[in-house]
């Protein structure tokens, strides 16, 4: 039966209010995904323009380079060779704090002096600290959501970059150098952990004379410096680096570290 006028009229409203609601959707869509760039972009440029003698936009570029236009799980470690050229690791002797499933812990310790500085202080270190991020193949974008996850794919931007960046840090370290570990952990030690699969074995006898592990103890602790995993760790370190291990109270290195210490005198 033919649909009357008044029939047809409905239909093609239906029509254009679909059409309608849709195209909002994907312009509001659209402007989501560029806002959610520009603050990526944004984040960046500001936390590095907090370090002195970088071209933060010339920063931005090298490291896009790393991962637009790539799938998100074919970003290897190498790709950020570019970035870590421009912004090389600085050595500070006797000052680098190591870490490993303690990244509280050791943050709130050493952002109260210039005693230690661990990765996250340096300016690559500092401007991606806590971000997700990836690109994807035929696109220009940088992307901050459903990104891989850490453990989702090896080679994903993110993943890459920590364990590239971790790298250059152990090759850049220098006199005295401290690992903060977690002793409410067995093992304390990992061997599957970015600090003993990428940094230890980076720790050069000609550069590094010491390595001073604190294990971080509660009431809770399950390890101690006689953990067997510690006996992995000096068989993974270079010969001619000395090895101790120091069991400090975390009580006592909230109190220590909170309190001013221009001479910076041990904690342990
Ligand atoms: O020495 C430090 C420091 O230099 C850093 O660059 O590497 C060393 C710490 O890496 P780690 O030994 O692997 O220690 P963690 O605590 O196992 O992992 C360090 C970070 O990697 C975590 O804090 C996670 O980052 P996030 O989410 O806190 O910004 C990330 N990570 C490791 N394993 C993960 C993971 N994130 C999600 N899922 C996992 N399974």
């Amino acid at each position: 039966m033919a649909l009357s006028k008044r029939k047809k009229r409905l239909i093609l409203l239906l029509y254009a209010l679909s059409a309608a609601l849709l195209t909002t959707i994907v312009v509001v869509l659209m402007v989501v995904l560029i806002n959610q760039q520009n603050d990526f972009r944004h984040t960046f440029i500001s936390r590095c323009e907090g370090f002195e003698g970088y071209d933060c936009k010339k920063l931005w570029k090298v490291f896009q380079q790393a991962y637009v236009g790539k799938s998100a799980c074919k970003v290897p470690v190498e790709a950020y060779d570019p970035l870590l050229a421009e912004a090389p690791i600085q050595p500070a002797c006797n000052r680098m704090m190591f870490w490993s499933r303690s990244k509280q812990v050791v943050h709130d310790f050493t952002e109260k002096t210039d005693c230690f500085i661990t990765l996250e202080d340096t300016l690559l270190g500092s401007v991606l600290d806590g971000l997700s991020w990836c690109g994807k193949e035929n696109s220009k974008e940088t992307f901050t959501n459903n990104c891989p996850g850490w453990d989702e794919c090896e080679n994903n931007p993110v993943r890459s970059f920590w364990k590239k960046a971790s790298a250059e840090y152990a090759h850049a370290a220098c006199g005295g150098v401290t690992a903060m570990l977690n002793g409410s952990i067995s093992p304390p030690y990992n061997s599957s952990s970015i600090f003993a699969s990428v940094e230890v074995p980076r720790l050069n006898s000609t550069r590094v004379n010491s390595l001073t592990v604190v294990l971080v103890t509660q009431e809770n602790s399950v390890s101690n410096c006689t953990n067997g995993s510690f006996e992995v760790l000096q068989k993974d370190l270079d010969e001619g680096i000395k090895y101790k291990c120091k069991e400090v109270a975390l009580s006592w290195l909230q109190k220590c570290g909170s309190k001013p210490n221009p001479t910076c005198g041990p904690c342990w």
